[in-house]
């Protein structure tokens, strides 16, 4: 079993609801077990801004998956949310990475991992933090807890 860590996002429709069905589904996937969730936080967009504030929160799970075959169930999972792909960094009804598999660093045409820009992004951060303080970042190889940095545009979500 190797520990993996997931980002979820949403800034269309009912996003709490969506993320609550993705966690879910993913819950229901063979060969996956959900360890830890963590809070919802709402986030001001980064990157296109002209689109609704996301909600974003973050999941620890076990997996025998490979990165390859639990990044298809996860499109398939985004995809069945009915999520509309129209720009990149643009509005989603779910979004779902794949933020760091064990300690592997992976480079594929399909994948990135750790993902490219998390350890910039208190979106991904700060409630990584709440689940993986301790846990190393290998590209940097430094903590969660040591790269995460307050930021006052992501903001605990009490529904
Ligand atoms: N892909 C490569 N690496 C990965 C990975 N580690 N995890 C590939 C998941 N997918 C990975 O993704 C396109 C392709 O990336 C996938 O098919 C897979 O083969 P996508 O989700 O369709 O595209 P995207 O999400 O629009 O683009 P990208 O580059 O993944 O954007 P990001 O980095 O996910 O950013 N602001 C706030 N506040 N909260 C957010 O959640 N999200 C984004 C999207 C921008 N701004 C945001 C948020
Ligand atoms: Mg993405």
């Amino acid at each position: 079993m190797v520990d993996v860590y997931l980002g979820l996002g949403s800034n269309i429709g009912n996003r709490a609801e969506q993320l609550k069905d993705a966690i879910e589904r993913i819950g229901q996937l063979n060969d996956v077990d959900i360890q830890h969730v963590s809070s919802m936080y709402e986030t001001k967009p980064v990157g296109y801004v002209a689109q609704p504030d996301f909600l974003n929160l973050c999941l620890h799970v076990k997996t025998t998956c490979t990165p390859e075959v639990l990044l298809e169930k996860c499109l398939t999972i985004e995809k069945d949310l009915h999520r509309v792909r129209k720009e990149r960094w643009g509005p989603r009804t779910m979004d779902i990475d794949i933020l760091l598999y064990g300690d592997k660093i992976i480079e594929t045409d399909r994948l990135t991992i750790p993902h490219p820009r998390m350890t910039e992004r208190a979106f991904v951060m700060i409630p990584l933090n709440e689940i993986a303080s301790q846990v190393v970042e290998p590209r940097s190889q430094k903590t969660i807890h040591s790269l995460v940095q307050s930021d006052e545009t992501v903001v605990k979500y009490e529904g």
